[in-house]
Order: structure tokens, then C-alpha cells, then sequence
């Protein structure tokens, strides 16, 4: 029966009321069921388009507001958002979470089933993705106006089904049956316009540059509103997706070719089918850089209309309006900027090229050389004539000016050109970007010092001081206050309401480290979150772990950067210690493994069947029962990782140093009160700095030391191994086929792989991390210490706020109030 508002019931009680009859008034009026016959899929539609009424008002309240002041606005411009679920976001931001959670039980629904009825956006293939989505809800929660900009994927990263222990690759389909939080734009909609020629003019003895393409497609906007705590604002998150200009070639289809007839249509909305399933990998393929154009074309178009609808010319734009690019996949906006000043607006070089790198700022997200993206100039010419003409013209000023400023080093010109004449002719997108923004920015402190030290050197040189530090963070509402309700009360209790508003306030957390009672009740939330977890492990893999064993967790995306064969192969000498010493104090362990691994990249992909091999290997030995278990938990996602991170003891940042930019995993688990064990290297030296030397386990090589190894050639991985006896025996037994008896040399690349070349330095770090794993053991074995380590964690983790990244990049590069 509706609750009816009626004299007498409390202003909570008449919330749930209104709630109730509004999910009931979606079912009926827009899902179009009855109640009766809803499915969870059906009530979570009907809550979420309730909940967005709710966001809509202040939406549009908040849109009018920021034209009225007339506020720089930031546009965020990203390949990627990897937002995942948005209903508990909305709704806990929104401080209706616990109404709507009581109406929902009324009806006889419980909210937690409707929230798994939610498919994960999943529109990005890693951290980087997954930061786009953290820096959107702080710059929603700090207030500032900002739009992101991306791409509407029909498919988002694929599903990942392991089969017999191999990755194997589905399509992601969260589009399905639509998503209720979005609105369609039509009338917001753009041609983008590729290939064709450019024709040269001279009008008054000006030259004048006219693209004729060959082809247009059409860029259509979707709005997802982006709400911040306590609802206090919403942005939009804008992406484009991609029709036909003809949606059907009418005479083929009336000559009979139906297929054909529909071919442009297919071809064009290629471009915003997938997400480009790589990360970090800058594999050369012509629909990617369709993809980039597509969406930075459209994104400016938008921006720019908006601009001047509001200011009336263009010249203004810097002082109004701040660009992010975020990694390079946008960096094409440079010169698209410049294409449009100049051939569209008519603008002086000079005025545009002010505008344009007085607007624009970047981020480098990694150094790896691989993944530095770069185009084959003959496909950039094909697919954008006039671009390249522009990026020619920008390129000869940038050298001209470097050999004015440099004139006795003339090697400084290949290397800060953005064309490398290596190997084939190509554009570097980096220096683009470099060259075409004002601020150019690092995720972590030692990734921002190895920037001006290697990739970016000599830029860096040519303009000094562009470069800046600006260390990732994550937002505390999604990956503590709703992932982590259990501890979030707890803070709230000891360290004050208002902790949910100032994230320093944890730090008073560390005041009673100390006492046994706080101690056990930090204990016991993180255990009731590790047998949630186990429950997980149960449906998904079909047996048991224990919620009192040490929960030691690998979640991130399958690289070899990374090192989760280091992992294994320290999983394998624990496996074989604990068999020749059983009666030792071993912590009893599961190791839990979970990430994806691009489609194509073999090695990755083989050593995700080397974790599920030895995983079943094991999980079947009675020996090590009880001791050890190893899991390797499919599908990793933002909603997965949601129900991981609140129950890990151990968190594994382990890759070779000088190689992870930031992560931001890391910051998540140490949130949450695992420690970490880790290598010197992103921020983990930066959550080292703060939560003190004694509450995490640190080993392996620095940066420096692994640059000098590298220098020195030696000792080569022959030599590490000849050093550990442990190690060879691992490398003996998973090359020998221990864990792979019905294909014996199924490993062996691997391991080959390791003696020859090791190129992640996996031999080097390999005792030391045994080490530290021992470390691990003994501070396990006397749970108050390893818990007062845990509280002086997640005291100490304030400063990896998302909201304090915002308001770094908005007080020192977009120079807009927070
Ligand atoms: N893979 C970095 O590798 C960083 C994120 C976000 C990455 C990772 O260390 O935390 O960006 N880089 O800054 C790229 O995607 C290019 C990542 O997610």
C-alpha cells in the first residue's frame, strides 16, 4: 500500500512515500509493467529514471546558473570513462541511497538485486579510463563547470570468460536494452568530415586553405548527468555517436542490393562501435584514429558554438574555457583547433595559435615506449589532408624557433620534432601536445621526474617549466563511503560526520590505532567484507576459500609491466617451502588474481593460463590445504573491484619501477586498510611518504637502479638465477610442465622468455620480494600490529582525494576558482 502524505508522518517517512510513488509511476508509465510481473532489470530502470528526475532539475538548474556568471568552463576531453554502475552513485550521492533503499523494501524489492541489474559502463580499458570518471565526480563535487567529452561505444571493453584456464573474448553489450540515464541530443549533432583534398587560394594575396572531403558522418550527443557529493552540482558527460549523413542508399536498395544499400551507414557507425581494446599499446589502425578525430571534431564544433553563443567571438576563449587532453588520443584537437580558427573563423596564424596553446593542457599517463602513439603520415595525409598541412606548418615554427634559441645543437631538431623520420615517417602525438599546450603534466612525482628526465627531455628544454606534477587520486565517495559502508560508519563514529565532507579528517583515525577495541572492530568489518567476497568466489568458481586467511590481491589489467608473473612465480616457491615445511608459520593465503589482457597480446594471455594452471594445481593438493589457495576471478570490472578492494589484507604493486606511471589501485586497496607490498615506483612511493616506512612493504629495484642495470648490462638474468637457488627451481618446475602435465612445454616461452632477455627484471627483484612476502607472513601472525598497521593506512590516505588532484589542476593549470 502507498504511503500518503499525510499529516503526522515524518519528513523521512514522506521521503520514502515520494520515492515509492515516483519508482511505481516509472514502472507503470515508462517501463509500461505492471509491478507484479517486474523483473530486477525492470525495478532498476524504474528507480534509475526516478532517481534522474531528480538529478535532471539540478542539471539544468546548474546549466543556467554557470551561463548566467559567465564561469570559465573545463572541458575534459577523453577517449575513455570507465564509470561502471551510476545507480548507488546517483543516489548515494543524492543522500537518497537509504530512502530509496526502504522504498524499494516496501515494495518487496531488495535494492542490492537491483543494483546488480545494472550493466557496468564500461567505456574504458583501465586506470586511465577509470580516472576520467574519478576527476568527473570531483569537478561535479568542488563545483566547478566542466564537460567530459568522449565516445559513446556500443560496446565497451569486452566480457572475459576464462575457459579451461585461457582468456577467451566476448562483446560487451550494456546498450542492449538502452541505459536510463542518458538523454539523446539530436539537435546537438555535427558533421565530421574526413579524406578527400585541399585546395589552395590566394584571396587579396592571402592564402586560403578550402578541405574538400570525401566523406561525413555525423556525430550525435548523449548526455549523462554527473552528480557530485551532496548533490551540490551536475555536469554533463557528453559522447558522440556515430550515424550516416545518408542512413540508407535508397537507389541500391531499390536495384536490390540491400546490404550495400546499408554499407556507408555501417561504415560510419564503425567509429563508434568498440572501444579501442588496448591499453597501453598504440597498435596503428585507421578506425582508431577515425575514432580521435570523430569525437575531438565534435567535442570543439560543440565547445565553440557554445563560446560563441555566449561571448560573441573567439578571442576570449582562453579566459573562458580551459581543455584537458588527457593522454594523446585527443591531441589532434591542436591542430583542429587550428583548422577551425583559421579556415573557419578566418583568424591570423598568430592570433589563433595564442588561442589555441593558451587554451589546451595535457596529460602523459605513461612512458612506455610502446605505448607513445604515433601515425604513419601517409595514413594521417588520407584520412586528414588539412590537419596535417596545419601540423607541417606548426612543426617548421617550432624548429625554426629551436635553432634560433639552440644554434649549436642541431641534434635537438630530430629529437624535438613531431615528425620522427625514423623508421618510416610518423607523427608523434606527444610532441603535438607538448608543443600546442601551456601545461603538460605527469601523474605521479617520480613519473612527472622521469618525464623531464627521458621521453620529454629535450622539450622540456626547448620550453622549460611547462611541465607539472599532478598526482592521480580517486573519489572516496565511490571506492570507500559506498563501496565500503561497514568502515565508513566506523570513521564516521571516530572521526566525525563531517569526515565525509573533509577526507583529512581520516587522520584522526590514527589517534586510536593503539586501542584493542578499535583494532577489533576494524577486524571485523574487514572480515564481514571478506566473506561477501568468499561468497563470490563460491557462485563464480564453484569452491571455498577462508575469510581467515590472508586475502592477497592482484587486480588490474594483465601486462607484463606489471608483473603478475613475478606473483606466480613467488606463488609457486610458497607452494613448494610450504610442501618441504609444512609444520612452518605460514599465513594462511589466497591469492587472488583478476584483470583483463588485450585480445591480442599473447604473453599476457599466457600467463593468465599459467595463474589458472597453477591455480587448479594447488586448489588440489591436500598438502598445502588450509595454507594456500590460488584464485583467478574472471570479468574484472569497476563493479567487481567495488566488492575486492573493501576485502583485500595485501595489495600487489609490483610492477618493475620507473614503469607504472601512478596507479591508482593502489590508493583504493590502502583506503581500504590493505597494505601494500610494492616497488618504488608511481605513487607508491607517494602512499610510502605517507602512511611511513614501517606500514608497508617495500623491496626491489629503484628507478635509478634499474636504469643503471640496464646501462651496465649486468648481471643478466643468467646471473640472477644462477644466485637463487629458489628461483631456478620455480623456473625448473613451471618450464618442466609441473603445472601443465598434458602440455608439457606450454610455459616454456615464458620462462625462456625470463632467461634470456627478462626485460621487466623479474630475476633482479625476485629475492627481494620473497622477502618482503616473508615480512608479509610475520606481521600476519600477530593480527593487532597488522591491524594498527591498516588503521595508520587508511588515517593517512586523505591526500589521494580526487577532489584535492581537482583542485591542483584547477587553481595551477585551468586557473578557474574552486
Ligand atoms: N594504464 C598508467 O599506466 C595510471 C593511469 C592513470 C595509465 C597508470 O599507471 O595510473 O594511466 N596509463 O593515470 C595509460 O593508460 C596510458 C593506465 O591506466
Amino acid at each position: 500500500m502507498l504511503q500518503t502524505n499525510t499529516a503526522g508522518t515524518s519528513d523521512y517517512e514522506q521521503a520514502i512515500a515520494e520515492a515509492k510513488a515516483a519508482i511505481i509511476a516509472k514502472m507503470t508509465l515508462s517501463v509500461g509493467k505492471d509491478p507484479g510481473y517486474a523483473t530486477d532489470r525492470d525495478w532498476f530502470v524504474a528507480t534509475a529514471l526516478a532517481a534522474r528526475d531528480r538529478v535532471t532539475h539540478r542539471f539544468l538548474g546548474g546549466k543556467r546558473a554557470s551561463k548566467a556568471d559567465g564561469k570559465k568552463r573545463v572541458y575534459y576531453l577523453s577517449l575513455e570513462f570507465l564509470i561502471g554502475r551510476q545507480l548507488t552513485d546517483v543516489l548515494y550521492n543524492f543522500e537518497l541511497y537509504d530512502i530509496f533503499r526502504a522504498a524499494l523494501g516496501d515494495l518487496g524489492v531488495d535494492i542490492e538485486r537491483v543494483r546488480e541489474a545494472e550493466p557496468d559502463a564500461a567505456l574504458g580499458n583501465g586506470g586511465l579510463g577509470r580516472l576520467a570518471a574519478c576527476f568527473m565526480e570531483s569537478m561535479a563535487t568542488l563545483g566547478i563547470p566542466a564537460y567530459g567529452y568522449g565516445i559513446r561505444y556500443d560496446h565497451g571493453l569486452f566480457r572475459q570468460v576464462i575457459k579451461d584456464g585461457w582468456q577467451q573474448e566476448f562483446p560487451e553489450t550494456w546498450l542492449e536494452n538502452g541505459t536510463p540515464w542518458e538523454f539523446l541530443r539530436s539537435d546537438v549533432t555535427y558533421d565530421i568530415r574526413f579524406g578527400g583534398s585541399v585546395e589552395t587560394k590566394t584571396v587579396n594575396n592571402v592564402p586560403r586553405f578550402i578541405w574538400h572531403p570525401s566523406e561525413v558522418v555525423h556525430a550525435v550527443a548523449y548526455d549523462t548527468p554527473i552528480v557530485g557529493w551532496r548533490g551540490s552540482n551536475v555536469n554533463p558527460l557528453r559522447l558522440w555517436s556515430a550515424r550516416a549523413a545518408d542512413p540508407i542508399a535508397l537507389s541500391l536498395f531499390n536495384k536490390g542490393d540491400h546490404v550495400g544499400a546499408l554499407s556507408d551507414q555501417a561504415r560510419s557507425a564503425a567509429i563508434s562501435k568498440v572501444l579501442y581494446p588496448s591499453d597501453e599499446t598504440a597498435a596503428g589502425q585507421e578506425l582508431r584514429l577515425r575514432q580521435e578525430y570523430f569525437f575531438v571534431s565534435a567535442s570543439l564544433q560543440d565547445l565553440i558554438n557554445r563560446h560563441i553563443r555566449i561571448y560573441g567571438d573567439l578571442y576570449s576563449l582562453p579566459d573562458r574555457a580551459a581543455i584537458q587532453l588527457n593522454d594523446t588520443h585527443p591531441a589532434v584537437a591542436i591542430a583542429e583547433m587550428m583548422r577551425i580558427l583559421l579556415d573557419d573563423h578566418n583568424l591570423r596564424w598568430d592570433e589563433a595559435w595564442r588561442i589555441t596553446s593558451s587554451t589546451f593542457s595535457y596529460t602523459n599517463h605513461t612512458l612506455l615506449p610502446e605505448a607513445l602513439e604515433t601515425w604513419p603520415l601517409p595514413l594521417f595525409e588520407r584520412l586528414l589532408p588539412r590537419h596535417l598541412q596545419i601540423i607541417y606548418f606548426i612543426n617548421n615554427l617550432h624548429l625554426e624557433a629551436t635553432k634560433k634559441n639552440f644554434p649549436n645543437e642541431p641534434e635537438l631538431l630530430s629529437s624535438v620534432s613531431i615528425i620522427d623520420e625514423r623508421d618510416g615517417r610518423r607523427l608523434r602525438m606527444g610532441q603535438l601536445a607538448f608543443i600546442g599546450s601551456h601545461t603538460i603534466n605527469g601523474v605521479s612525482a617520480l613519473h612527472t621526474d622521469l618525464m623531464k628526465e627521458t621521453t620529454f627531455r629535450d622539450l622540456n628544454r626547448v620550453y622549460p617549466g611547462r611541465i607539472q606534477n599532478k598526482t592521480n587520486g580517486i573519489t572516496f565517495r565511490r571506492w570507500l563511503q559506498q563501496s565500503n559502508p561497514g568502515l565508513t560508519k566506523l570513521l564516521c563514529e571516530v572521526c566525525g560526520e563531517e569526515v565525509l565532507d573533509k577526507p583529512e579528517l581520516i587522520k584522526r583515525l590514527e589517534e586510536h590505532a593503539d586501542d584493542p577495541a578499535l583494532q577489533q572492530r576494524i577486524a571485523k568489518i574487514k572480515r564481514a567484507n571478506k566473506v561477501v567476497l568468499c561468497k563470490i568466489v563460491t557462485d563464480r568458481l564453484g569452491f571455498r576459500v577462508e575469510a581467515d586467511s590472508l586475502f592477497d590481491v592482484q587486480i588490474k589489467r594483465q601486462h607484463e609491466y606489471k608483473r603478475q608473473l613475478l606473483n606466480l612465480l613467488e606463488t609457486v616457491a610458497l607452494y613448494d617451502a610450504i610442501r618441504s615445511n609444512p609444520t612452518a608459520d605460514w599465513a594462511p593465503r589466497v591469492k587472488i588474481f583478476a584483470g583483463k589482457a588485450a585480445a591480442s597480446y599473447v604473453a599476457a594471455k599466457l600467463i593468465i593460463k599459467l595463474a589458472n594452471d597453477i591455480a587448479k594445481t594447488v586448489n588440489n593438493d591436500p598438502s598445502v590445504q588450509g595454507k594456500l589457495k590460488v584464485v583467478f576471478l574472471p570479468n574484472y570490472n569497476v563493479s567487481l573491484a567495488e566488492k575486492i578492494i573493501p576485502a583485500a589484507d595485501l595489495s600487489e604493486q609490483i610492477s618493475t619501477a620507473g614503469m607504472e606511471a601512478s596507479g591508482t589501485g593502489n590508493m583504493k586497496l590502502a583506503l581500504n586498510g590493505a597494505l601494500t607490498i610494492g616497488t618504488l615506483d608511481g605513487a607508491n612511493i607517494e602512499i610510502k611518504d605517507n602512511v611511513g616506512d614501517d606500514n608497508i612493504f617495500i623491496f626491489g629495484l629503484t628507478a635509478a637502479e634499474v636504469e643503471e642495470r640496464k646501462r651496465a648490462g649486468a648481471p643478466t638474468a643468467t646471473d640472477n638465477i644462477a644466485a637463487s637457488p629458489m628461483l631456478r627451481q620455480v623456473l625448473d618446475a613451471i618450464g618442466g610442465g609441473v603445472f601443465s602435465p598434458d602440455d608439457p612445454n606450454r610455459f616454456k616461452p615464458i620462462i625462456d622468455g625470463l632467461r634470456s632477455q627478462d626485460r621487466y627484471m623479474l630475476t633482479d627483484d625476485f629475492d627481494s620480494y620473497w622477502a618482503a612476502q616473508r615480512r608479509v607472513d610475520e606481521l600476519w601472525n600477530q593480527p593487532e600490529k597488522w591491524t594498527r598497521a591498516a588503521i595508520v593506512n587508511i588515517a593517512n590516505m586523505a591526500w589521494f582525494s580526487s577532489d584535492r588532484t581537482i583542485a591542483e589542476y584547477a587553481e595551477q593549470i585551468w586557473k578557474v576558482p574552486v
